[in-house]
């Protein structure tokens, strides 16, 4: 996979991309990431990729053409190009996995107010928001994206790190507590239960506890499973 990230902070979105996981994954080759500053498409003796907004108001808007420059530049007939955006379709482990399967992603981040509607309406294909806060801006939105995207690449994670059996994958529970040793560490002693031997027991009790994390925390959760048990 090849993965470009327009971003006026090109060195903010690459370097948390060259450490652990993903860092690895570029190096074997499975995808290549490169951060793309829009600047560097602009004309005028400023450098200018922002402007005040028509009809008024606070805040700077993103200029439409240094924007359609970067883009144009680096996509082919096969790419998907993505707008990051508050505005945008609410990201999900699905449609990572949708991502994990193009050959080619653009990911166009924005700034200050916002970008010209221009953008929206001719230079790109979707709209991703990452969650309902508000951010200083894009990059960081693509770098969540980008990770989520590219542990599910064919070869980037280790067997120890494998992602296939995975919470929210498919709208999953909570996983339960897990311990490792010492059994008592400052007087919190594990569950029983686990020292047992009884996998029959252990396995019982794991499920109650995610039932019960997930009644706690994600009650959606559970109505999800409901309403897909019944389609
Ligand atoms: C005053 C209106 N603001 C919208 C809530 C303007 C605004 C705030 C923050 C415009 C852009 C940003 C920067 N954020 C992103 O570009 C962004 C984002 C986010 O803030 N939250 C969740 N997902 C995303 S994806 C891109």
């Amino acid at each position: 996979m090849r993965l470009d990230i327009i971003t006026l902070f090109p060195e903010l979105a690459s370097f948390p991309l060259s450490q652990s996981i993903i860092g690895r994954a570029q190096q074997k080759g499975i995808v290549r990431v490169c951060a793309v500053n829009p600047r560097d498409y602009t004309n005028d003796k400023h450098r200018t990729t922002d402007e005040r907004p028509y009809g008024g108001g606070a805040g700077m808007v993103m200029k439409p053409d240094p924007l359609f420059a970067a883009v144009e530049d680096v996509r082919t007939d096969s790419s998907t190009v993505i707008l990051l955006s508050p505005q945008g379709h609410p990201f999900t482990q699905k449609r990572a996995q949708e991502l994990a399967e193009e050959k080619h992603i653009v990911l166009v981040c924005g700034h200050y107010e916002g970008v010209d509607e221009r953008v929206r309406q001719s230079l790109v294909d979707d709209e991703i928001s990452i969650g309902d806060y508000v951010l200083t801006n894009g990059a960081l939105a693509a770098l969540v994206i980008a990770d989520a995207v590219i542990r599910l690449l064919p070869g980037a994670l280790g067997c120890a790190e494998s992602s296939e059996k995975e919470s929210f994958a498919d709208r999953e529970w909570l996983e339960f507590p897990q311990y490792t040793r010492p059994p008592d560490f400052r007087g919190m002693r594990i569950p029983d239960v686990l020292l047992s031997g009884n996998h029959k027991r252990i396995e019982e009790w794991r499920q109650r506890q995610r039932l019960l994390r997930t009644a706690a925390r994600r009650p959606d959760l559970l109505h999800k499973d409901t309403e897909t048990t019944h389609e």
